[in-house]
């Protein structure tokens, strides 16, 4: 009953541009979700799948990480989780003789789109060195081939091991753990990408690298400030949180160059009175931001409540707090005064009187509540942009106190609880030995590639094996040339994966396809059904069970994946019991539970009604686990984006039909974009400055420091709502414009936020 996917590859030869929304969710939302489940799954397997999403017995939704309330809604998802289960769950299968009908290089010619809906792979293939088409192999010829390429390297640290953040925490704890025995800690991940600048940021000024905030908390603040954030796209289910807290009395602030719909407006589909009208106004006050200017807004604010203090003393910031838990005040308060207002105006792009007033709300709030995603973090100063926002904070006294505190919004559904498992280049100390001390086994100590350097490392003929367990490398990763180079330079390239995409045509010397189960299918083994755990943005952890018959039944689980290659590589004689954890998933729990604090009685305790909380120092106890024991003011360099004369500040960002790489539909409603993607979203009065008409065909050129340009050509102009001088465009499409050596200080994330470009008109 496989359904057959579309043949043509559409361009943008249709594509239409009619006004923005300044809404988001309602009705059409669930008929387009239900149109899209509908086309992939039919119509009983839709609503089987969809009334089982995010259910205390069903399985965590696969698109993002936001949690779930306590008291589920029936139909606990939104449009976008849909388009997620939609895109898995389609009855669409990739078949040999598919491969055998499409060489490799005509799979090349073919967008990302078109790959995306062939539907899901279902057998191992392997492309042979100088093949031009894929063929089926068996498992054990494929783990055997595998098992050579790591033998003959001259090191271990010669193979680099990424992930993408669905991977369960069963999958992605036994995944480091064969990675390290095998003897390197390359273990770049989605997060390097993504949240890694929150990560760096929080760890040195709060000593714990995640969120401090529950869901429970949204709803006690006074003022939330949503920062460089698209919720009504990218985390649909956090406006119904949203609209929950304003009905309570809570005041929301948009950051943000762009009045993106679901900010504005919002109307719920869960509750029958939000879904006819204009909705609720979400945000109350919204300040139109430059790209990057957000460090300067947050040294705005500290430097007016230290100024308030000095007028009333005593009465703004929260002494006792400031005394007894922090450090660095006077250094910080130094800073910040020194700061000068023509800099915070030139680079935010607000007027003195926008500031003041969205600052008055911030002083006034007791319960002030920060939640930021990739406006802040794919920034060249994105730490100590987020740095400037814990400041704040802790002028407050926001941390560890009910309804206020730091609230990172993260992207994959479990790529937070992939780092707790130990996903990291960097791992410390503490963690090896623990490691070391379960199983047995020595733990390679040196630190490895991170993304970025992992690309320069193939490139550079450093690395020569890849292995993905998920995602889309080449398409995710910037300078698209580069990278492409780097992975066609290895001497070969293993992707563990559910949906066919651009990485699988980017092949190493040879090249594995391995398939595997998604999140909502069932999962055998060891004769009995199994379940896996995952960790959302705010700290909880729980359990997720599939019901689906797998895709295929040559289909294995990341977990057998990874058990039967450690097994294959390391051999027979290996301390660690590859196949028995892989026969029983609660022994890989019961693994867990003694190497990574936090999950006593594991077992036990997610098997309970909606799962358990991970501890969380600063936020329980005021105990802030850094280097100075107390948490850190830090006293930063004032940065903002310089952009020379004629040239845009040009944002990267996601459309409303995507899943990061995954491109569910070539509309983006919310913005008035129909049948396209190529569009770059410019302010009309830029426009005008720069001669340029709206709906004028250019190319994107990225100038970099070193002189080199780089092109993404035939973008149709879109006169846009946008701040000033910032222009926005859709990724992947403009990966090729972002320089590799573009990155985040400390972090070294690439810079996808803010890329300088000039427009010219296309030939
Ligand atoms: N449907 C769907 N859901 C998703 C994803 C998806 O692709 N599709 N991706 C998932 C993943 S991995 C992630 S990380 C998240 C991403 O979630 P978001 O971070 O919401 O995703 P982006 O589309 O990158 O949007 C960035 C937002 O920041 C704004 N922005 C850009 N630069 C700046 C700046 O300098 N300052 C400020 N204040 N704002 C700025 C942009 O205008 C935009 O609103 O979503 C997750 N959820
Ligand atoms: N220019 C620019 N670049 C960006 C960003 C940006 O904002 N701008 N955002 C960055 C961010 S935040 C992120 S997180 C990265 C995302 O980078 P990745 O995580 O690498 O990319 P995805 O597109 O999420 O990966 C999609 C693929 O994952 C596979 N997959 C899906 N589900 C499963 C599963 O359950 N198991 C396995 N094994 N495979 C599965 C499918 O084959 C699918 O094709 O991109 C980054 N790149
Ligand atoms: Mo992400």
């Amino acid at each position: 009953m496989a359904r057959k996917a579309p043949t043509d590859d559409p361009g943008d030869e249709n594509l239409r541009v009619g006004p923005a929304k300044d809404w988001a969710a309602g009705v059409p939302a669930v008929t387009v979700a239900m149109r899209d489940a509908v086309n992939q799954m039919g119509v009983k397997r839709s609503a089987e799948t969809l009334l089982r999403l995010n259910q205390k017995k069903g399985f965590d939704c696969p698109g993002c990480a936001w949690p779930e309330a306590d008291k589920r809604h029936i139909a606990e998802f939104c449009e976008n989780g849909a388009k997620a289960v939609a895109e898995e769950a389609t009855l669409r299968r990739i078949t040999p003789e598919f491969f055998a009908e499409h060489s490799v290089a005509e799979l090349a010619e073919r967008s990302g789109y078109w790959l995306g809906q062939q539907g899901r792979l279902t057998t191992p293939m392997l492309l042979d060195a100088g093949a031009e088409h894929y063929r089926p192999v068996t498992w054990d010829e494929a783990f055997g081939l595998i098992a050579d390429e790591l033998r003959g390297l001259d090191s271990p640290d010669e193979a680099v091991f990424y992930t993408s953040g669905r991977t369960s925490n069963e999958a992605a704890f036994l995944y480091q753990t064969f990675v390290r025995a095998f003897g390197t800690n390359n273990l770049p991940d989605c997060s390097n990408m993504c949240h890694e600048s929150s990560g760096s940021a929080l760890t040195e000024t709060l000593g714990v690298g995640k969120g401090s905030v529950s869901l429970a908390d949204l709803g006690k603040a006074d003022l939330i400030l949503v920062v460089g954030q698209n919720p009504g796209t990218n985390h649909p289910r956090m406006l119904s949180a949203l609209e929950k807290a304003k009905r309570g009395g809570t005041r929301i602030t948009a950051v943000n160059p762009l009045p993106e719909a679901g900010l504005l407006r919002f109307k719920n589909p869960q509750n029958p009175s939000g879904v006819v009208g204009h909705g609720t106004p979400l945000a109350d006050r919204f300040l139109q931001i430059k790209v990057g200017g957000d460090l300067a807004l947050f040294r705005a604010f500290g430097k007016l409540l230290l100024e308030a203090e000095d007028a009333a003393p005593g009465t703004v910031l929260d002494h006792s707090f400031i005394d007894t838990f922090t450090h660095g005040f006077d250094d910080y308060a130094k800073a910040a005064r020194a700061t000068d207002w023509p800099e915070i105006l030139d680079a935010t792009g607000l007027t003195r009187e926008e500031i003041q007033a969205a600052f008055e709300e911030v002083r006034d709030s007791k319960r002030l509540i920060v939640c930021w995603a990739m406006g802040l973090t794919q920034h060249k100063h994105a730490v100590p942009t987020i740095r400037e926002v814990v400041n704040v904070l802790l002028l407050g006294g926001h941390v560890g106190r009910p309804g206020a505190g730091v609230c990172p919004v993260r992207g994959h559904s479990n790529v937070q609880g992939d780092r707790t498992m130990g996903i990291y280049e960097k791992p410390k100390d503490a963690f090896l030995d623990a490691m070391s001390a379960e199983f047995g086994v020595p733990m390679p100590r040196e630190h490895g590639f991170d993304t970025v350097d992992a690309i320069r490392a193939m490139r550079d003929g450093r690395a020569k094996v890849f292995f993905a367990m998920g995602g889309n490398f080449v398409a995710a990763t910037p300078d698209t040339d580069v990278t492409e180079a780097a992975l066609r330079g290895t001497a070969l390239t293993v992707q563990v994966s559910t949906k066919l995409n651009r990485s699988h045509v980017v092949p190493g010397r040879r090249a594995l396809i391995l398939p595997t189960l998604g999140r909502t299918e069932t999962d055998q083994q060891g004769g009995q059904e199994q379940f896996v755990t995952v960790e959302d943005s705010m700290g909880l952890v729980h359990a997720s069970r599939g019901r689906l018959a797998p895709a295929s039944e040559a289909l294995l689980s990341e977990v057998a994946i990874i058990a039967r290659l450690a097994g294959t590589v390391l051999g027979p004689e290996h301390p660690v019991p590859w196949e028995e954890l892989a026969a029983d998933y609660d022994r890989i729990r019961d693994r867990i539970e003694r190497v990574i604090p936090g999950f006593e009685q594991f077992n036990t305790r997610v098997r309970r009604g909606s799962g358990f909380a991970l501890p969380h120092a600063p936020r329980d106890s005021r105990t802030f686990p850094t280097t100075t024991g107390k948490a850190n003011f830090t006293a930063n360099e004032f940065e903002a984006p310089t952009v020379p004369e004629g040239r845009l500040l040009l944002q990267t960002i996601r459309s409303h039909d995507q899943y990061n790489t995954t491109i569910y539909g070539l509309d983006d409603r919310y913005r008035g974009i129909h049948a396209g993607r190529r569009v770059v979203f410019v302010n009309p009065d830029d426009l005008k400055a720069l001669g340029i008409r709206d709906a004028a065909m250019v190319d994107l050129v990225s100038e970099w420091t070193d002189g080199t340009e780089r092109r993404a050509p035939e973008f149709r102009v879109v006169a846009y709502d946008t701040a000033r001088g910032c222009a926005a465009a859709y990724f992947p499409e403009t990966n090729v414009l972002v320089p590799l050596d573009s990155t985040a200080e400390i972090s070294n994330t690439p810079t996808s936020k803010a890329i300088v470009v000039r427009l010219e008109a296309a030939l």
